[in-house]
């Protein structure tokens, strides 16, 4: 077996892995990109589910790093559906010319670092079998939420109906009509799928045991004299995107919720909910931190929904919340709760009547009652941020693992890198804004920043970067700060604390500081030398 030899590998061709291959390329480098998946996108490819769209508008989810990407593309509504996202990644693949670069159907599964040689071993589960490749600079761009997590029902087994998972759907769209089927989950990805399968089912059965806070997207469709205008006030939103924390900007409406009359408040809320998306959380500038204010608006939302969905017992189960807006991921909805309105659609609160277990025929519930189904849909989330990286069998120096270095959690120099494990980066990954924030910005801070880094190891004749274990225990505590102020403290049963997945340590796994406040110290780093980091001269690794 031959084993090529690189300068980098990058893991993961969504909007992170095409973006650092794309700057290593024009920056010179050996690069290529390897993709699970038989597409391009990462964990979009995966998420064809009916319904599935991004809940940041199209004009924020999109690369700004070259202006002539900007004004070349158009999209057609306001918030990007799947296919959309696709599209564009693909022109942005052809329009860079890398495509040829990307090795797609191929998973990483190990890397381990190779001291003499200063360079990782990367083994890979590719279209033609197994392959090796060897690379100085290894980087993941493996996403937050690709990895999705299922529950463990006894008799799942020996359901003989259609198991689908929202996260990993099938690339022929199953056909559901006139079928019985159940969702079991109600995050963001439950949500959208649910008014579409109601649409076709002949029964839809919602498991509810989590409700989410959930407002109107207010999605349309966008012309393209409409989008050029946009495009035309281009530079002053991305500036105000560029100084709000989520790398999105929305208006506020004062400091503080409860400072505000109940008049005040009713109009901002209302301004807020009227506009659709994530805008309601701006608008105090103390919801997430306050858990007064957080419960005014939450009280809100809930009166909102019960003035739309019609049957008191679903409405008493969707608002059922009993943690803070905001603390788990506010979802944007098109007619989720006018879905409950339809005779076909039942919600199932979970917490009254837990799943017992499934039988051949469908679910059983505590209680004896039995759903019958064609098929059951899993949208019950992702094991976040760590999981996949982690599902890569990663060895550092003296074959330490990366599993056991982040047995009680992920502590990391910047959310970049972990102390033993010398040129491996990570973009987006846990300990950094990722979840925190619009993740295409995310990403458009680490890439740069990682080019320049190795640009600059490179032309210090440096053989390797790794982070300095001071630095990154200074840094984990400093994320877990940060958690301790918001209100996403008060909710620490969810997966921003990787609480959904068993055995998973407890820790928080963004940095909430902020995207402006996170360029600040990128760039500071970059000024100074990369102090936290440790680069070690020792010329070029040897290729062979
Ligand atoms: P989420 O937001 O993690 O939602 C998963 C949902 O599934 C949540 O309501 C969970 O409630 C529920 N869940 C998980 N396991 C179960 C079981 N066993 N029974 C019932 N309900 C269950 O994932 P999404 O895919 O919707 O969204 C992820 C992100 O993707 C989102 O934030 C956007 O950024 C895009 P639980 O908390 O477990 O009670």
């Amino acid at each position: 077996m031959t084993t090529t030899e690189l300068d980098l590998v990058i893991v993961g061709a969504g909007f992170g892995g095409i973006h650092m291959l794309q700057r290593a390329s024009a920056d010179g480098l050996r690069a290529r990109a390897y993709e699970r998946g038989a597409g391009l996108g990462g964990t979009w490819y995966w998420n064809r589910y009916p319904g599935a769209r991004c809940d940041f508008d199209s004009f924020d989810y999109s690369y700004e790093f070259d202006p002539e990407l900007e004004r070349e593309w158009v999209w057609s509504e306001r918030y990007p559906s799947q296919p959309e996202i696709l599209r564009y990644l693909d022109h942005v693949v052809d329009r860079y010319g890398i495509r040829e670069r990307i090795q797609l159907r191929s998973s990483v599964t190990a890397a381990r670092w190779d001291e003499p040689s200063g360079r990782w071993t990367i083994e890979i589960d590719g279209p033609d079998g197994r392959e090796t490749v060897r690379a100085k600079w290894l980087v993941l761009a493996v996403g937050a939420l690709s990895k999705p997590q299922l529950p463990d029902y006894p008799g799942l087994e020996d359901f003989s109906g259609e198991v689908l998972v929202a996260g990993d759907w099938p690339e022929e769209q199953p056909d559901l009509a006139g079928k019985r089927v159940a969702v079991m989950g109600t995050g963001s990805s439950g949500v959208q799928v649910i008014p579409p399968l109601a649409d076709v089912a002949q029964r839809l059965s919602v498991l509810v045991r989590t409700p989410s806070y959930v407002v109107p997207a207010r999605n349309h469709p966008v012309t393209e004299a409409e989008y050029r205008e946009l495009l035309a006030g281009g530079e002053d939103r991305r500036e105000r995107n560029r100084n709000a924390p989520l790398g999105v900007h929305f208006p506020s409406y004062g400091p503080s919720a409860k400072a505000a009359s109940a008049t005040e408040r009713e109009t901002a809320f209302q301004a807020a909910w009227d506009a659709g998306g994530s805008a309601i959380l701006s608008a105090y500038d103390d919801l997430l931190v306050d858990l007064e204010s957080n419960e005014l608006l939450a009280q809100w939302l809930r009166a909102k929904a019960r003035g739309i969905v019609h049957d008191p017992a679903a409405a008493a189960t969707l608002t059922s919340q009993t943690y803070p807006v905001g603390a788990r991921r506010i979802v944007i909805d098109t007619e989720f709760y006018e879905t409950f309105n339809r005779a076909n659609v039942e919600a199932v609160d979970l917490n009254a009547t837990p799943v017992e277990r499934f039988t051949p025929g469908g679910i059983r519930l505590a209680g004896g009652r039995e759903i019958p189904l064609d098929a059951v849909v899993f949208a019950t989330g992702y094991d976040a941020g760590t999981g996949p990286v982690l599902a890569i069998d990663i060895l550092g120096r003296d074959g330490r693992r990366l599993r056991e270095a982040w047995a009680s959690g992920p502590v990391t120099q910047l959310g970049i890198q972990v102390a033993g494990f010398p040129n491996l980066f990570m973009i987006s990954g846990p300990q950094s804004p990722s979840i925190m924030a619009n993740v295409v910005k995310a990403i458009e801070q680490h890439v740069p920043f990682l080019a320049e880094l190795m640009a600059h190891a490179e032309a210090m004749g440096v053989r390797s970067v790794e982070a300095d274990p001071a630095a990154a225990t200074d840094w984990a505590a400093q994320v877990e700060a940060i958690a301790q102020v918001l209100v996403h403290s008060k909710a620490t049963g969810s997966w921003y604390f990787g609480s959904n997945v068993p055995g998973k340590p407890t820790a928080f796994l963004a940095y909430a500081g902020g995207i402006p406040a996170y360029r600040e110290i990128l760039a500071e780093s970059a000024q100074n030398g990369y102090p936290g980091f440790i680069l070690t001269a020792g010329g070029a690794a040897s290729a062979g």
